[in-house]
C-alpha cells in the first residue's frame, strides 16, 4: 500500500540505482525496447561545442544504455543510429558519424562480448563507406554465437523503404505463382521485414522532445507503448532508462486491471 502510494507520487525511483534496478526487475520487463536517439546536436550547442562533440558523447550513452538494458533483462535493444534522411547533413558531419561505429566497437566490443551481447543491424548497409561496413561486419561476426541481449542498430534504415521492398518481394512471388495473393497475412509480411527474427518493440522511447516517428519501424510499432522525453540523448542515463521502464510497467499494470480496458 505504501509502495503503491509512493509509486503514484513517483518517489519510489528516488532511491539508489540498485533499488531502482531491483524494483524494475520484480515486474515485467519489456522484451524489446526501441530508442530514437535525438538531441546530440542540441546538447553540443548548449555547450558551445561543435555538433560532432554531441554525437561523440551520444556514443558513450549507447554503451551505458546497452549495459543497463542487458542487466535488467531486455532481450532486444534497437537504437536508431542513422536514418536514410541523415545523408542530407553536411558531408563532414556524415563522415564523422560514419567513424563512430568503428570507434564504438574498438572501445566496447570486448565488453559486449563478455556480457554475451549479440550485435545486429537493420537497414541498407550497402551504401555505407567500406570502413564502416567492415567494422560492423566484424562486430556481427564476433558476436553471432552470443545468446544474450541483441543490440540492434538501425543504420541507414527507413521504414517505408523496408515496406516497399517487402511488398515487391511478395508481389513478385504472387506473380510467379510461388504464393497465392490471398495467403499474404501479417505473419508473411513480418517474415519479409528486416525485423523478421525479432519480437515487436514493446516500448518506443524518443529523446529530446520531438514527438514524431520519423519513418522508424512504422509497421512494427503498431502496439508499442510510446514515451517522448525532453532529456537530450547524451544526458539520458541509467536512471532515465529505468524510469522509462517503470512507467511502462505501471501502464501495463493498469491495462491488466479493472481500472481500464485495453484501449483501441
Ligand atoms: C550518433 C547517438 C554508436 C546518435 C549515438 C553511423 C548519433 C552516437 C553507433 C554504432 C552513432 C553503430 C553500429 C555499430 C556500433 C556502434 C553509432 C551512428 C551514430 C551512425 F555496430 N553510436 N552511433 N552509429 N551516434
Amino acid at each position: 500500500m505504501l509502495n503503491k502510494l509512493m509509486r503514484k507520487k513517483n518517489i519510489l525511483s528516488e532511491g539508489s540505482i540498485a533499488d531502482q534496478i531491483a524494483n524494475v526487475k520484480s515486474r515485467q520487463i519489456p522484451a524489446h525496447v526501441a530508442i530514437i536517439m535525438d538531441g546530440n546536436g542540441r546538447w553540443a550547442k548548449k555547450r558551445n561545442l561543435p555538433r560532432v562533440a554531441g554525437h561523440h558523447e551520444g556514443m558513450k550513452t549507447v554503451r551505458k544504455i546497452a549495459k543497463i538494458s542487458n542487466e535488467i533483462g531486455v532481450k532486444v535493444l534497437t537504437l536508431y543510429a542513422f536514418s536514410t534522411e541523415n545523408w542530407k547533413r553536411p558531408k563532414l558531419e556524415v563522415d564523422f558519424l560514419m567513424r563512430l561505429p568503428g570507434e564504438f566497437l574498438n572501445t566496447y566490443l570486448g565488453e559486449l562480448i563478455e556480457e554475451n551481447v549479440r550485435v545486429e543491424m537493420i537497414g541498407d548497409l550497402s551504401l555505407l563507406p567500406d570502413h564502416t561496413k567492415k567494422a560492423i561486419e566484424q562486430a556481427i561476426r564476433k558476436t553471432k554465437d552470443n545468446d544474450g541481449m541483441i543490440l540492434n542498430f538501425a543504420m541507414n534504415y527507413g521504414s517505408r523503404a523496408e515496406m516497399i521492398r517487402c511488398t515487391q518481394e511478395l508481389a513478385k512471388m504472387a506473380a510467379s505463382g510461388e504464393i497465392k495473393w490471398e495467403d499474404i497475412d501479417e505473419d508473411m509480411i513480418n517474415s519479409y521485414l528486416m525485423t523478421a527474427d525479432l519480437p515487436e518493440p514493446d516500448l518506443l522511447i524518443r529523446t529530446s522532445g520531438e514527438i514524431r516517428l520519423s519513418n522508424f519501424m512504422l509497421w512494427q510499432l503498431a502496439y508499442a507503448e510510446f514515451s517522448f522525453t525532453d532529456v537530450l540523448w547524451p544526458d539520458f542515463d541509467e536512471a532515465c532508462l529505468l524510469s522509462e521502464v517503470e512507467e511502462f510497467q505501471s501502464r501495463s499494470r493498469r491495462f491488466g486491471s479493472v481500472e481500464g480496458e485495453e484501449p483501441v
